[in-house]
C-alpha cells in the first residue's frame, strides 16, 4: 500500500507558511466584517464541502489519438482508493470516490468496503456502463453497437437493465445510495431510428430500473448533446433529462455534467429550472472550451462555475444542498492527483465566493430594476481574494492549506512510481 499522508506531516511540510496564513485570515476576516458578513460562517460551509472523486480519474486520461500515462499510476480499484485517499489528505474535500462498472467490478466488494472504511472514505453515486461492449455485459453474444436501453432488439435492452440491476446490487454492497446513469445511445444517421420510439424504449428501461432500487437510493440520468453519438443523442439536454427522469419515478433525478451542453448554454439558468421543479440531482464538474473536453474545473470560465454554485446555494436557502458532487475531468497533461486537487480547490473558491454574495441586497437590486447594482454585489463577491478562507477551512479538516505544494513535497508520486512502477497503464482504459 502507498504512503499515507498524515495530518502531523501536512502540519511539518507546511510549517513556514504558518504566520504569513495567520495574518492573511485576520486582514480578510476584518475586510468582510466591515461588509457584515461572519467569516466564521463561510470557513464552516467550505469546510462541510466535499466533492466525490471518480475512480477513473486518478489515471492518466488520453484521447482516440493516443495517452500519456505519467507513471505510478493505481493498477486495481483498491489502489485508486489509495490515491483518493492521497488525495482527500491534502484537500480534506473528497470524502467520497465514483467507481464505474465494469471498469471496477470488485470481486470482493465487503472487502473493498473495509478498505475504503480504513481509509477513511465512502463510495459515492455507481455508474453503470453500457456504451461498451465487455464479458460482464454483452458477454460475446449480444452487442450495444445500436444502443442499449434504446436498441430495437428487447434481448439488448434486457442485458442493459440487468447491467444497471447489478451496478445497483454492487453499490448496496458497498454502501452506496444513487446510480448515474449516462448512455451513449443515439443515432449518427439522420432516419437511423426513429426519435420517439427511442426515448420510449430508454423511459420504459429507466422505469423498471426504478423499480429495482432500495428504499433511500436515487437514479440519476446524465444528459450530453453528442458524442460518440454525432447526429441525435437519446437524453440531449436538460429539458429531455427531466422527462426521462420524470418518467422514471419519484426518486429519479437530473445530473447537470458541465461539459454536457452546446456552447453558449446558460447553465446556471439550467440549474435553476430543475432545482425548481425539483429534479436536480447532482453535479460532474469539469471545464470546457469547445465541447465536452473534460478540462480543469474553473480553469477557463471560474466566473462561470462562481454563477452555477450562487444558484446551488440560493436553492440551498444560503448552503449548499445535500446533492451529488462528483469532479469529471479527463487529465492529459497534468499528475491526474493534482489535478484533481486543482480542481477541488476551484470549487471550494467558487463556493466561498457565492456565500460573500449579499443575497437580500440582490433581490431588492433586482425588484428595483437596478441591472447596475446587482452586478456590483456579485462582482463584490468574485473579486475577494477567498484563499485565506479556503486554506482555514481545509487546515481546520486536518488538510493542507496547499494541498499542490504538499503533495509535490510529500514524495507520493514517487512513492506509487516505485513501487507500481513507472510507465504502467491505469485500469479501465
Ligand atoms: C460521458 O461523457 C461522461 O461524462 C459520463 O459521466 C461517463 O460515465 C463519464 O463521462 C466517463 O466516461
Ligand atoms: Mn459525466
Amino acid at each position: 500500500m502507498a504512503t499515507r499522508i498524515t495530518p502531523e506531516r501536512i502540519v511539518e511540510l507546511e510549517a513556514g507558511g504558518a504566520a504569513a496564513h495567520v495574518a492573511d485570515l485576520a486582514s480578510l476576516g476584518e475586510q468582510l466584517d466591515r461588509r457584515g458578513i461572519d467569516v466564521e460562517a463561510v470557513i464552516a460551509e467550505v469546510a462541510a464541502f466535499s466533492v466525490a472523486a471518480p475512480s477513473w480519474a486518478v489515471g492518466t486520461g488520453g484521447t482516440r489519438f493516443g495517452r500519456f500515462p505519467g507513471g505510478g499510476e493505481p493498477r486495481s480499484t483498491e489502489e485508486k482508493l489509495d490515491d483518493v485517499a492521497a488525495l482527500n489528505a491534502v484537500t480534506g474535500a473528497n470524502r467520497t470516490i465514483s467507481l464505474h462498472v465494469p471498469w471496477d467490478d470488485p470481486a470482493d466488494p465487503a472487502a473493498l468496503r473495509i478498505h475504503a472504511e480504513e481509509l477513511g472514505l465512502a463510495f459515492d453515486a455507481m455508474n453503470s456502463n453500457t456504451f461498451q461492449d465487455h464479458p460482464s455485459t454483452t458477454g460475446g453474444d449480444v452487442s450495444f453497437k445500436h444502443g442499449s436501453f434504446a436498441h430495437a432488439d428487447p434481448r439488448v435492452r434486457e442485458r442493459a437493465l440487468e447491467h444497471n440491476r447489478y451496478v445497483v446490487d454492487l453499490g448496496v454492497a458497498l454502501g452506496s445510495t444513487a446510480i448515474t446513469v449516462w448512455l451513449a445511445d443515439g443515432t449518427n444517421h439522420p432516419g437511423q431510428a426513429d426519435f420517439r420510439r427511442q426515448f420510449e424504449r430508454v423511459a420504459e428501461g429507466l422505469a423498471e430500473l426504478h423499480g429495482h432500487l432500495p428504499d433511500g437510493w436515487t437514479l440519476l440520468t446524465e444528459h450530453k448533446p453528442f458524442e460518440p453519438a454525432s447526429y441525435s443523442t437519446v437524453n440531449a439536454d436538460w429539458g429531455t433529462s427531466l422527462l426521462l427522469a420524470r418518467a422514471a419515478g419519484p426518486n429519479a433525478r437530473c445530473l447537470v455534467d458541465l461539459g454536457h451542453h452546446l456552447p453558449g448554454t446558460n447553465i446556471e439558468q439550467v440549474v435553476s429550472r430543475l432545482a425548481m421543479v425539483g429534479r436536480l440531482g447532482g453535479f460532474h464538474f469539469n471545464d470546457s472550451k469547445y465541447g465536452d473536453d473534460d478540462l480543469t474545473v474553473g480553469s477557463v470560465n471560474p466566473y462561470q462555475l462562481f454563477l452555477i454554485l450562487l444558484e446551488l446555494v440560493a436553492h440551498g436557502g444560503g448552503a449548499l444542498p445535500p446533492l451529488r458532487y462528483m469532479i469529471d475531468e479527463s487529465h492529459n497533461v497534468k499528475d491526474p492527483l493534482e489535478d484533481l486537487a486543482q480542481a477541488t480547490d476551484q470549487l471550494q473558491v467558487a463556493l466561498a465566493q457565492a456565500l460573500l454574495v449579499d443575497r437580500a441586497a440582490l433581490a431588492a437590486a433586482q425588484d428595483g430594476n437596478d441591472a447596475a447594482g446587482a452586478a456590483e454585489i456579485l462582482q463584490a463577491a468574485y473579486r475577494t481574494d477567498v484563499r485565506p478562507i479556503v486554506a482555514e477551512a481545509r487546515s481546520r479538516n486536518g488538510a493542507a492549506r496547499d494541498p499542490l505544494g504538499v503533495l509535490r513535497r510529500s514524495g507520493y508520486r514517487a512513492a506509487t512510481a516505485a513501487e507500481r512502477g513507472s510507465g504502467l497503464a491505469a485500469t479501465g482504459l
